[in-house]
C-alpha cells in the first residue's frame, strides 16, 4: 500500500475477526466480566484513532441460552463489540479445526495433518462445512450492523469465506480482507483440498493486503496457477473485475511503549529487573507457545552457544516467555513438554546453586511488565520458523532507545524485511548459526549496536499500527472509487 494522501473523516469501520479484542468471563445468569485480551491484532487496532471502529467476532466462550447471550451483548457494546455467537462444535470443527489444524500449519510450510487418508478426507470435508457454515454467522452479523457508507475490514486465515458472504448480501459494500500469517508458496497451497473455494471467496473482496510482498506475490501466483486468472501489477483480474492486491505490513503504536517506560511502575520493574541480574547480559524470548514459534529451536542455539563459550556461562541469562495457547491441542501439549525437557536439562547442565541459565515463564505478562523487561535486555531472540510478521521484534526495538540493544531475527519472519538492516539475520534451523549470532551480539561494539538501533527505531516509530490502518483503509476506498470509474467507463 501507498502512504495515504488523505484521511477519513470518522469512518465507520467494522473490523471483522475470529476473536474479539475481549475475553469474557461469566460471573452470573446475565453478568459478565470482560477483560482486554493479549495479540497481535489487538495490540495493533488498539492505537488507531482515525475511524469510529466497531468490532464484530467470536467472544471466546460458548453461551447457550439467550439470557447470557443478552447480557453479554449488552457489556460487550460498551465496548464497540458486537459477538458473534458460535456453538461447541461449529468452535471444534471451524476452529479447532479447519483453522488452528489444517489453514495455521500449511499457511507455515509445516504440510496437512498425516492422519488415515480416508478420515482426513472426512474430517476435512465436515471441518470445511463447518469453517463455511461460521463465515456465514459472522457475515449474518456483519450484515444486521452494516451501514452505507462503512468499510469492513475482514481479518485472517479464520475468515478467508467472509467476503463472498457479504458481497452475496450486498456487492456495494466495500470490503477488505488482511492476512496475518504468510501466504505460502502456491505450491504449497495446492495441496490444499479447497483451494480453489478459498481463493475464489477471497477474490470477492475489493482489496486484499499482505505484510510483505512475497505473501503477496504468492497470493497472486496461487490465482493464475490454480485458478487460471490474470495477475496483473496491480492485482487479479477475472472477466474484467480487479481485486486490488497490496502489501500493507503491520507496525505497533510505539507511543504507547515509549510513553510507558517513563511510568513510576515500570521505572520500579526495571530498577528491580536490573538488580536481580546485575552482572550478566539479559536475552529474551516472548513468544505465544506454538510451533512456529521456533522455542526449543532458540534454546538449543542457546544451549550450544554456553557449550562453546564457557566464559559467558555465568554472565548471560535468557528470559523466555511463553504464553501458553490452544493448550487443548495434543501438538501443542507436546510442544510444552519439549520446551520444559530441553530448559531443565540445560539448567541442570550449566547451573550453579545460585544461578540458572535459563528463565522459562508459561505465562502472559502484563504490559508494563513486560515494556520493563524488553527495556532491560541486552539481546533479544526471535527466531520463528515462519511468522506473518512478529511485532514482538518491533516491541523490543521501541524500548530500546536508552539501551540499544541487538535483535536477532529469523529471515523467515515477515520483520525480516522491514527491520532486517538492523538486526542479525538468521536461519532459525541452524542452530550454529544461531549460536554463532549470539556471541555475535553479545560483543557488538557500543557504536555498532547504535548504528542498528537507530536504523530499526526510526522504522518502528515512523510504520505504526495507526499509518497501517488509515493506509489499508484509504486504499480499499480509492479502489472501490477507480472501480466505479472503470465500471462507468
Ligand atoms: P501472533 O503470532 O500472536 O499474531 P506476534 O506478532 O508474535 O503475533 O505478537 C504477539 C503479541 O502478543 C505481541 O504484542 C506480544 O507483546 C504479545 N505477547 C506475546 N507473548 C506474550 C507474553 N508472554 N506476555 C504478554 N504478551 C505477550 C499474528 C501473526 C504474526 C503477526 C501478528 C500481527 O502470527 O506474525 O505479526 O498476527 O499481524
Amino acid at each position: 500500500c501507498g502512504k495515504p494522501d488523505r484521511k477519513p473523516a470518522r469512518q465507520r469501520l467494522l473490523v471483522v475477526a475470529n476473536r474479539l479484542p475481549v475475553s469474557a468471563v461469566r460471573k452470573g445468569e446475565d453478568v459478565w466480566h470482560l477483560e482486554i485480551s493479549a495479540g497481535g491484532l489487538v495490540s495493533a487496532l488498539l492505537g488507531v484513532k482515525e475511524f469510529e471502529a466497531r468490532w464484530i467476532g467470536w467472544a471466546g466462550v460458548n453461551v447457550p441460552d439467550t439470557v447470557g447471550q443478552n447480557a453479554l451483548t449488552k457489556s460487550l457494546a460498551e465496548k464497540r463489540c458486537i459477538p458473534v455467537f458460535l456453538d461447541e462444535e461449529i468452535v471444534h470443527q471451524y476452529y479447532n479445526g479447519y483453522c488452528n489444524n489444517i489453514l495455521w500449519p500449511l499457511f507455515h510450510y509445516l504440510g496437512l495433518p498425516q492422519e488415515d487418508r480416508l478420515a482426513t478426507t472426512r474430517s476435512f470435508q465436515s471441518q470445511f462445512a463447518a469453517y463455511k457454515k461460521a463465515n456465514q454467522m459472522f457475515a449474518d452479523v456483519v450484515n444486521q450492523h452494516y451501514e452505507e457508507g462503512d468499510v469492513v475490514w475482514c481479518h485472517d486465515y479464520h475468515l478467508m469465506f467472509l467476503p463472498k458472504c457479504l458481497k452475496e448480501y450486498n456487492p456495494s459494500m466495500k470490503v477488505g480482507w488482511f492476512l496475518h500469517t504468510p501466504f505460502p508458496s502456491s505450491e504449497i497451497h495446492r495441496t490444499l483440498p479447497s483451494r480453489s473455494e478459498l481463493l475464489r471467496s477471497v477474490l470477492a473482496a475489493d482489496l486484499v493486503g499482505f505484510h510483505t510482498y512475497d505473501y503477496a506475490r504468492h497470493f497472486v501466483s496461487a490465482c493464475t496457477r490454480i485458478l487460471g486468472l490474470e495477475g496483473t501489477p496491480e492485482g487479479v483480474e477475472d472477466q474484467g473485475r480487479l481485486t486490488r492486491v497490496a502489501a500493507c505490513p503491520i507496525g505497533i503504536d510505539s507511543d504507547r511503549f515509549i510513553r510507558a517506560l517513563e511510568l513510576p511502575q515500570v521505572q520500579e520493574h526495571i530498577r528491580e529487573l536490573k538488580e536481580r541480574f546485575s552482572g550478566r547480559k539479559v536475552m529474551l524470548g516472548v513468544d505465544r507457545l506454538d510451533m512456529i514459534k521456533g522455542i526449543p529451536q532458540k534454546i538449543l542455539a542457546f544451549e550450544k552457544f554456553l557449550e562453546e563459550n564457557p566464559t559467558w556461562r555465568d554472565k548471560v541469562v535468557l528470559l523466555q516467555i511463553a504464553v501458553p495457547t490452544r493448550t487443548d491441542v495434543p501438538e501443542y501439549q507436546k510442544l510444552t513438554s519439549q520446551v520444559h525437557e530441553i530448559v531443565g536439562r540445560i539448567n541442570g547442565r550449566f547451573g550453579t546453586l545460585t544461578a540458572v541459565p535459563i528463565h522459562h515463564l508459561d505465562r502472559s505478562l502484563d504490559f508494563h511488565a513486560l515494556c520493563a523487561l524488553y527495556a532491560v535486555t541486552d539481546v533479544a531472540l526471535v527466531t520463528s520458523l515462519r511468522d506473518g510478521m512478529n511485532l514482538v521484534s518491533y516491541e523490543f526495538v521501541a524500548c530500546q532507545d536508552a539501551k540499544k540493544g541487538v535483535l536477532i531475527l529469523s529471515e523467515f519472519a515477515g520483520a525480516a524485511q522491514s527491520l532486517g538492516a538492523g538486526a542479525i539475520l538468521v536461519n532459525p534451523w541452524n542452530i550454529t548459526e544461531v549460536a554463532n549470532a549470539i556471541g555475535q551480539a553479545l560483543d557488538m561494539e557500543p557504536e555498532a549496536r547504535e548504528k542498528r538501533h537507530n536504523h530499526n527505531f526510526l522504522h518502528v516509530t515512523t510504520h505504526t499500527a495507526q499509518e497501517w490502518a488509515e493506509t489499508f483503509v484509504s486504499e480499499l476506498n480509492d479502489t472501490v472509487v477507480e472501480a466505479e470509474i472503470r465500471t462507468r467507463e
